[in-house]
């Protein structure tokens, strides 16, 4: 196997963000690094691409409009999200959610200076926060579980990625409705990201409806590009309230027109083929794939970290004793597995993450199980070396 790679130390060199290690992964090896779905199309799936010529024709001749709405009704319907402002003006598509995800930093920045952020997360949200001026306060997601959490007051904003990367906690429904209320009652604004709420039913209570009672002023980022090996034919969606008051129409309009109509005419074909028996799948997929890591490490020093997660990652906890993330993600590299170190999820102390390693679940199933073998046995030479010193 060749081992190619530009990133080597990585936990050493602040440069280094895990996009950058995604990107070395995409040169060659065996690559679990980046949340994408790379598993092979489903026989239904591959129906939907063979017809992407007709679907072309049909978005040459339909109004815009009309088919964003429908893209959008059959994805966020599909999970859950009945009250997503769909038709109303305040539900924009985007080319990925982290586009979504800059204009409502810099939206956010005409507002406030100051942001509460959870505290681990990817590590392009703090990044794309940061480059819009805003200074970050990390928030645990126990904190903002219980609802009112204890925050400066000049944090003008609190923002949630729920299910989490990499840890896959949810927001449960009844603490959603009390940190809005916070946010409502002390005049901040509540942004979510919730790309990856598709994988986990936990999340998929209507959340529109929870922002919307509380009065609160909110903002969601939805996603289609973690589910669906589609190529990176994507789009994101950015919702905000009929009160939000930020200027994040004017902000998007800086950036696009629209996105492709022909895209968001394949994402309803997927979405309504995902409700029709291809979730069910993808899940059994993300389960299955769960459970060959967790069995691969079985009886060995590595664990799984979160057994309860249902997110399309996993992190997996090391042994004190043995090598740490960022020296295990140097030696697998040079060996061509290219796996994530979790010290920079942490982005506001990289230590928290000195012993786990992210995984992606959204591959063949012989992908996880080939590097979840090849983490255990180098685990287990580091040791046995250190034993026999
Ligand atoms: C994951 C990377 C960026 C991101 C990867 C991801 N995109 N940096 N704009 O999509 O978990 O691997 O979310």
């Amino acid at each position: 196997m060749t081992a190619i790679s530009s990133n080597s130390a990585a936990a050493g060199n602040a440069t280094c963000n895990l996009t950058s290690m995604e990107t070395d992964a995409l040169l060659g090896g065996l690559n679990v690094s980046d949340g994408h779905p790379r598993m092979a199309l489903t026989e239904t799936q591959r129906d939907i691409v063979e017809s992407l010529p007709a679907l072309f024709g049909e978005a040459d001749k339909r109004p815009f409009e009309e088919i964003e709405a429908e893209a959008q009704r059959a994805f966020l319907h599909g999970i859950g999200q009945h009250h997503a402002p769909i038709g109303t003006g305040r539900l924009v598509s985007c080319y990925s959610s982290s586009v979504a995800m800059d204009i409502t930093a810099r939206a956010l920045a005409h507002r406030t200076s100051h942001v509460a952020l959870v505290h681990p997360t990817f590590d392009n949200i703090p990044d794309l926060l940061k480059g819009r001026g805003l200074t970050l306060t990390p928030v645990t997601e126990a904190e903002l579980e219980q609802g009112e959490p204890d925050l400066p007051e000049e944090v003008g904003a609190v923002f949630v990625t729920t299910p989490n990367n990499p840890t896959g906690w949810v927001l449960p429904e009844d603490a959603l409705r009390r940190l809005a209320a916070y946010c409502a009652r002390t005049g901040r604004v509540l942004a979510l990201d919730t790309c990856f709420r598709a994988q986990d039913a936990r999340a998929q209570y209507d959340t529109y409806r929870v922002l919307q009672d509380s009065g609160v002023e909110w903002v969601v980022i939805e996603d289609t590009g973690k589910l669906w090996p589609t190529l990176e034919l994507k789009a994101g969606f950015l919702a905000w309230g009929e009160n939000t008051d930020l200027p994040l129409l004017e902000y998007f309009s800086d950036v696009l027109l629209s996105v492709s109509p022909l895209i968001l005419l394949m994402i309803m074909k997927f979405a309504q083929d995902a409700s029709t028996g291809g979730y069910t799948k993808l899940h059994g997929l993300i389960q299955r794939n769960r459970l060959a890591l967790a069995e691969i490490l079985g009886g060995s020093a590595v664990e799984l970290t979160d057994p309860n997660a249902r997110i399309s990652v996993a992190r997996i906890t090391l042994p004190p004793d043995g090598p740490d993330a960022a020296t295990l993600y140097d030696e697998l590299v040079s060996d061509g597995t290219h796996v994530l170190p979790c010290g920079p999820f942490h982005w506001a102390r990289q230590s928290d993450g000195l012993l786990q390693v992210r995984l992606a679940l959204a591959r063949p199933e012989d992908d996880v199980v080939r590097a979840a073998s090849i983490i255990v046995n180098a685990v287990r030479r580091r040791l046995e070396a250190t034993n026999a010193r």
